[in-house]
């Protein structure tokens, strides 16, 4: 080509006019950041769910590699331009290393296209082939799956597909656990068998394969076929997965970002030729404009429209130049190339059928420049938005960041990476990214997560029994049902195991209740007395004074008549202090046990739990045995006016604040639950109008055999190993006082068999109650958890390695979460039961919640409420936590027990006595 080969000024001003919507403004750019920035934000919004266009898919993935990871793993590599199948070796430690062979398969376009099964089973074959090639046909080997396409999972190793993208359309497999198809084609062929462990995608997999290199890589991008980006987000920003503690990857799907029509204003109508002739219009709108698959696509069509215009090519449109994905994107990376002379820009649109002279092949070069520099332009616009979003999430001025790069555009494009770099450093100034480009594809990623993943997939499936389904939880739900209506009922009440024991206490606080009063609360994990002042001045007003109180393991195991007295010795010690001693004030007793009452004042305790065992109070009036020891003292005067159940006392002290509030829930060293129940259905209980609170004493749950199945063997060894054998077995799988050792149990057996700490047992962990409950909550934590567990377990002096830690951090969720689950089966079964007494289709009510478990446990509310409202769906359920624990609740029970006394002359025409068969004569006022 002539040097002096210029296009005329009407050519450039036509070609200028056709080329100018491809030129973007840095103003444009900056709002195309913005709205990417805006869609980023309401994508990870539960109300978003379905709806949000740029979709935001949790991964499942949590960390990034931090070279333990160690094992042969198999990889699929599956939506780019090859797929390729994987052996990787992953070595850990000081000489960690991966090696990789590979071998790459072509998916021949009626497969990309034809159906679900065909292109699976033609996923399979190349695997067998692979195997056969690399002779570990045998070999069970666990295997990830890069799976490059819109995935929702609900955990790693499932993937339902939400759209085909780029040039696959096989049929039946939207809607589809990709996962459970390929486990399918591999049954089909019954040759082989796999784990497959893990499902990335491919902007994951390349985070991670970077991530190898350098940790501080926590972004993943693609520009290649497709185009898409990921990126590690704090968990506290993704509402639909449960957990605020630390980083979760999340694979945005930015191609579908203004599939809303929020970029139409920047889009061509070449951008929309390109749509509507592709394999799904309308979807996938920015990736139209930014990936491999199109851009050559949408050169051809600017040049139909110049060929048109007479500006090409004589205006002569060749058969070639119609032809759909002729002018493939590589043809710009080399048309774009510095290094390639306008001749042979000519010897390229030859190739493709297309006569040209030099000035076609100056403006067909210029056409590839502007497309492909829009694409690196608006991708550079779209990152810029995601590490301005991680520099915020980091609360930083200025972020330093990496990127892992791949993809053939991004690899092979003589500028793009180039004009995509330097847009990102434009539009985010306060960050610096470093671009790292993966050597060795996502495959490799894939198999770091897999190795992650294994570990505690072989923890799944050791704990199997430990992860209950909804399906099961739902069982356990009418199980429950079933014991309440029994507990509930004269005839089977004497049988059943949950006893559904009558408190006498008839309604919530109405307001009204005032006076001075003392409370007790013992059964926690602290006795305390509280003076509590309810007064009227404008409203009702509640003032609280306590001590806790020690209650020593010789006392709580001793005689009940110490134990009795040392209650009436810290009351002294107590009144003491308030300088009451000469008043006899009314006492509200919240005694945390199974007690039969016939009125408020009177307990018969059932039997003792948790970690009471004195004797001679089974069987026994507690109130009688308070009043016994305070009389015995002789130095000051109380009158108990009601004995109340934790659980009532958390009800009621939750009443005070929320009217709706009918059931309190404790969950701590102890569980249990009551709520309001109408008197029709307490057969125990004289009278059929209004409701009572009913005290479940759902720890026995399970006591007749009813839990048998879903129990563990460490369900068992704990029960061999307490106070109570037999007994409170629903509670000893849930509440606190077990939760760490059921833990210590699990490590202790997984130790024995190798899987963890290389075997090693040590003294301190075969010690009964060395593994606490608050050493699972402090594990827990996600951000400082591993942290804890170095420190909780090298004190047990096993010189546990980080894969350790992590095991044991998901023994203690798989242990929490079961017990939280239980929870909300119970809970659930009370809502039912409140809904259907109240004959409505949707119930609303509050649940009044206490106990260190709840309060303490990172995870443990949000994975309760969670279950709850996926158990019971037509009951909006308000979980509100007791402020100030159950003293003040029962001091409202005594205000109202008080009140009723003092008012002498209606006791004259309603004396409130049980006859043998423990009803009640006339109706309690209460
Ligand atoms: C190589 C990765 C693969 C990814 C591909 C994307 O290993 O997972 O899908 O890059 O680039 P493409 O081949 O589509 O250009
Ligand atoms: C605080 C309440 C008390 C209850 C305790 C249960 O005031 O009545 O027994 O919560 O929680 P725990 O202390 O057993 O964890
Ligand atoms: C897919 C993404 C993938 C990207 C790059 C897109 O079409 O939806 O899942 O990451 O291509 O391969
Ligand atoms: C007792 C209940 C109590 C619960 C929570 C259980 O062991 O039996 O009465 O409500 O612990 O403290």
């Amino acid at each position: 080509c002539p040097k002096s080969s210029i296009l005329l000024a009407a050519q450039r001003r036509r070609l200028d006019a056709a080329l100018a919507p491809f030129l973007l403004a840095p103003d444009t750019l900056r709002e195309v950041r913005d709205k990417m920035r805006a869609e980023l934000e309401y994508g990870l919004k539960r109300e978003a769910q379905g709806k949000a266009t740029v979709k935001m898919l949790p991964t499942y993935v949590c960390g990034t590699p931090d070279g333990t990871e160690k094992g042969k793993f198999l990889a699929l590599d599956l939506g780019g331009t090859n797929f390729r199948v994987l052996l990787v070796k992953i070595k850990s430690g000081r000489k960690r290393s991966v090696q990789m062979y590979n071998k790459i398969f072509a998916i021949p376009l009626e497969i990309m296209q034809g159906t679900g099964e065909e292109l699976f089973d033609h996923i399979v074959q190349c695997i067998a082939e692979f195997l056969e090639y690399m002779g570990i046909k045998g070999a069970c080997l666990p295997l990830g799956f890069t799976f490059s396409f819109p995935c929702r999972q609900a955990s790693i190793d499932k993937g339902t597909l939400v759209g085909w993208t780029k040039g696959f359309k096989a049929t039946d497999c939207e809607g589809e656990d990709v996962v459970d198809m390929l486990r399918e084609a591999i049954r089909r062929r019954n040759e082989f068998d796999l784990d497959i462990v893990a499902v990335v995608n491919d902007t994951v997999g390349t985070m991670m394969t970077c991530g190898y290199e350098d940790p501080n890589c926590e972004i993943g991008l693609i520009a290649g076929t497709g185009s898409n980006v990921c990126y590690m987000e704090d968990m506290k920003n993704i509402e639909i997965v449960e957990g605020n503690e630390g980083k979760m990857c999340i694979n945005t799907e930015w191609g579908a970002f203004g599939d809303n029509g929020c970029i139409d204003h920047i889009r061509t109508k070449y951008d929309r030729e390109v749509d509507e002739g592709s394999l799904n219009p309308g979807k996938q709108r920015y990736e139209k404009m930014t990936s491999g698959m199109y851009l050559g696509e949408i050169v051809r069509q600017i040049l139909i429209d110049l060929t048109k215009q007479g500006l090409l090519f004589r205006g002569h449109i060749s058969e070639s130049l119609r032809k759909r994905g002729i002018f493939e994107t590589k043809f710009l990376s080399q048309i774009e190339s510095d290094r390639l002379a306008l001749l042979q820009v000519r010897r390229i649109l030859q190739q493709l059928g297309l006569d040209s002279t030099c000035e076609d092949s100056i403006i067909v070069k210029e056409v590839c420049g502007v497309v492909s520099r829009r694409a690196a332009r608006l991708c550079g616009a779209g990152l810029a938005a995601i590490v301005e979003k991680k520099r915020e999430n980091r609360g930083v001025e200025h972020l330093q960041i990496t990127v892992g790069v791949d993809g053939t555009l991004y690899k092979l494009h003589p500028h793009f990476s180039t004009v995509l770099r330097e847009t990102v450093k434009e539009l985010a100034p306060q960050c610096d990214v470093t671009f790292l480009l993966s050597e060795d594809g996502s495959g490799k990623g894939a198999a770091l997560i897999t190795a992650v993943a294994k570990r505690l997939h072989n923890i799944d499936k050791y704990l199997y029994a430990m992860r209950l389904s909804d399906e099961t939880l739902l069982d356990v739900m009418a199980r429950f049902r079933r014991e309440m209506k029994n507990g509930l009922s004269r005839d089977f009440n004497p049988t059943a195991a949950v006893k559904m024991l009558p408190t006498f206490v008839r309604s919530i606080p109405d307001g009204s209740e005032k006076g001075d009063f003392i409370a007790l609360d013992l059964g926690g994990s602290y006795f305390r007395i509280l003076r509590v002042k309810v007064s009227h001045e404008k409203k009702q007003t509640v003032q609280m004074e306590s001590e806790i109180y020690n209650t020593p393991e010789d006392i709580m195991h001793g005689s009940g008549t110490r134990l009795f007295d040392h209650v009436a010795e810290c009351l002294g010690d107590f009144m003491e202090k308030q300088q009451i001693k000469d008043k006899k004030l009314p006492v509200g007793f919240t005694f945390s046990f199974p007690c039969r009452q016939t009125k408020l004042d009177e307990g018969i305790l059932i039997t003792w739990t948790k970690r009471f065992k004195a004797s001679g109070v089974e069987g026994a009036d507690v109130v009688k045995l308070l009043n016994k020891a305070i009389k015995k003292r002789g130095d000051y005067d109380a009158d108990i006016m009601a004995v109340v159940n934790d659980t009532v006392g958390t009800m009621m002290t939750c009443g005070f604040d929320d009217q709706r509030c009918e059931v309190g829930l404790i969950i701590g060293t102890g569980t249990n639950a009551c709520y309001m129940e109408e008197m029709r259905h307490i057969d125990l209980v004289e009278g059929d109008e209004g409701r009572m609170c009913i005290n479940t004493e759902w720890g026995a749950f399970g006591d007749d055999g009813s839990l048998e199945d879903i129990r563990t063997e460490f369900d068992r060894e704990i029960d061999r190993g307490s106070l109570n054998p037999g007994k409170q077995l629903f509670e000893k799988m849930v509440s606190g006082l077990y939760m760490g050792e059921l833990v210590r149990l699990i490590l202790v057996k997984m130790a024995k068999e190798g899987l963890l700490f290389e075997g090693r047992i040590t003294p301190e962990l075969l010690t009964k109650g060395k593994f606490e409950t608050k050493h699972v909550s402090a594990i827990e934590k996600s951000k400082e958890g591993l942290n804890k567990a170095k420190e909780i377990l090298t004190r047990l002096g096993v010189e546990p390695s980080h894969e350790d830690c992590i095991a044991v951090q998901h023994v203690c969720t798989i242990v929490s979460f079961r017990s939280a689950n239980l929870v909300a089966s119970t809970l659930g079964a009370i809502l039912n039961q409140l809904r259907d007494n109240k004959g409505v289709g949707r119930l609303r009510t509050t649940v009044g919640v206490d106990g260190s478990l709840y309060k303490m446990h990172p995870q443990y509310a949000r994975r309760l409420h969670k279950t709850t409202r996926r158990l019971v769906p037509d009951s909006e359920v308000r979980f509100l936590l007791s402020e100030s624990g159950s003293g003040k609740g029962a001091a409202m029970v005594t205000a109202v027990a008080y009140r009723r006394t003092s008012s002498s002359w209606l006791h004259l025409f309603l004396p409130l006595q049980a006859d043998q068969s423990g009803c009640c004569k006339f109706l309690s006022v209460f």
